[in-house]
């Protein structure tokens, strides 16, 4: 097997597309010892395959705004992977998406969702819409219009989009009242639905609760908790937001959020009555983040990321490569031992690269935000029989799949020589599972 050949292939196959380029690299280098050890699956060109979306979907998705003006905006949703478990991953809208964005997100998810453990494989769909500063009726036309080509392509059993940036409640109710119009079934076709309609509890918290789990199982190899750290959160939507109260639970200090705009540093902490005011401030009202600085008199600073903060602790939770090398530098000489992937792919790979060679606790976003995908397996779990479990039932079993990806993760890692590198560990984990259920279902 070499490597260097299949990656330029996918870079001839694929011009342009940056972000996937860099998500099947790291998978490659990371697997190449596996590929060593298992003949049979360069035999069976299983990594020219799985680096090959077995269905793409590109498609208009017009509608019309509140003035009456008409916009074209493009829709994608990209069938990677069907292995082990119908196409699951979620919805981007943001107006920096295309096809290289959606492919970087569905490669990863393929080797997230089989970390989970549970029967799902990797798709990932969105659009270049920008929902911001859109009022909720645009927002539920574009919803409605996406949905009107989508849903011929997804189905309980088939695909099971979800929400990503941009796509959260409000979203995933417009997208499945269209698609129950459409079709005339109430089934479980997407996953992070309102409770009272076949959503699952805990599912809105399930990401930042999750990467939260994950860096306690890291710490706890060091004999460290949360307990008076100071953690330094990118982002202010839905990952952050919970990741930032789960570590308020453990006793962390919260101090930094951030949106595209710049950053805001409290070092009081946010928590109470400033950590419902985010609540508010980006679920309700929609607003910046800076808006914070302003009711609490604190630091914003403009234009920036929160990584010069110095911290024990850092949580990427808002977008790709939103950590450089400089900052991952400047993270470790202001004493950050732990970081993990809120985000997918928030680190640059020579960032990721920099804490794992300089002793810091590592968590690569395909391990450390799976509990948002898993746990909306479970949501698929309790729609299929019916019943809804409660909070505890479903955070327990949340916190379970964590534990089993770190312990996953980190027990590939050893046994391929690469002890706790959680990189190469979660990539291995998660591709074997994926390449013997290829194997096992012929050339297809
Ligand atoms: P939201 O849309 O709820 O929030 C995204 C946050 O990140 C916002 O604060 C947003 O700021 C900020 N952000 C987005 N793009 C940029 C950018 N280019 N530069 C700086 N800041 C940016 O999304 P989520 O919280 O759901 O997603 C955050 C990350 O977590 C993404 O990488 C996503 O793929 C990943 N993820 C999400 C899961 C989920 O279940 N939701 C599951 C696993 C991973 P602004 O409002 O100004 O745009
Ligand atoms: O990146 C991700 O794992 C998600 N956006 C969640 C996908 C899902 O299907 O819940």
């Amino acid at each position: 097997m070499n490597i260097e050949h299949i990656m330029d292939k996918v870079k001839a196959r694929n011009p342009g597309e940056k972000e996937f380029h860099q998500a099947v690299l790291e998978v490659l280098e990371s697997v190449e010892p596996v590929m060593k050890k298992r003949p049979e699956y360069a035999q069976a060109c299983i990594l020219e395959r799985m680096v090959e979306p077995e269905r793409q979907i590109i498609f208009r998705v017009p509608w019309m705004d509140d003035q009456g003006e008409v916009h074209v905006n493009r829709g994608f949703r990209v069938e990677f992977n069907s292995a082990i478990g119908p196409y699951k991953g979620g919805l981007r809208f943001h107006p920096s998406v295309y096809i290289g964005i959606i492919k970087f997100l569905g490669f990863e998810q393929i080797f997230k969702n089989s970390l989970t453990g549970l029967p799902i494989g990797g798709g990932k769909g969105g659009s270049d819409f920008d929902p911001k500063g859109k009022s909720d009726s645009e927002v539920m036309r574009f919803c409605q219009s996406f949905m009107s080509e989508l849903f011929r392509h997804i189905g309980p059993n088939t695909d099971v989009p979800a929400g990503d940036i941009g796509v959260g409640g409000r979203e995933i109710g417009f997208m499945y009242g269209q698609y129950k119009k459409l079709t005339n079934r109430f089934e479980s076709v997407l996953t992070g639905k309102g409770i009272n309609w076949g959503g699952s509890l805990v599912r809105p918290e399930a990401t930042g609760y999750g990467a939260v789990y994950f860096t306690e199982e890291m710490l706890k190899t060091t004999g460290e908790t949360f307990e008076g750290k100071k953690v330094v959160i990118s982002g202010s939507g839905n990952v952050a937001q919970y990741a930032a109260e789960k570590v308020n639970q453990l006793g962390g200090k919260v101090v930094t959020l951030s949106d595209s705009n710049g950053f805001i540093h409290d070092p009081n902490g946010i928590e109470g009555e400033r950590w419902k005011f985010v609540m508010d401030l980006k679920n309700v009202r929609r607003g910046r983040i800076e808006e914070y600085a302003k009711k609490f008199n604190v630091d914003y600073h403009e234009g920036k990321r929160p990584w010069e903060v110095p911290c024990e602790i850092a949580l990427p939770c808002a977008t790709q490569n939103e950590i450089s090398l400089d900052d991952a530098k400047m993270l470790v000489n202001n004493g950050c031992m732990a970081v993990a992937e809120g985000a997918n792919m928030p680190s640059t790979p020579d960032a990721a690269e920099y804490f794992v060679n300089n002793g810091v606790l590592f968590g690569p976003a395909k391990a450390a935000n799976a509990g948002g995908v898993a746990t909306s397996g479970l949501e698929m779990c309790q729609n299929h029989i019916g019943l809804s479990w409660t909070f505890e039932e479903v955070d327990r079993q949340l916190h379970q799949i964590m534990v089993n990806i770190h312990k996953n993760s980190y027990e590939a890692a050893e046994k391929y020589g690469h002890k706790g590198n959680l990189i190469v560990g979660a990539n291995i984990a998660g591709f074997v599972k994926v390449a013997d259920a290829m194997l096992d279902q012929g050339l297809v």
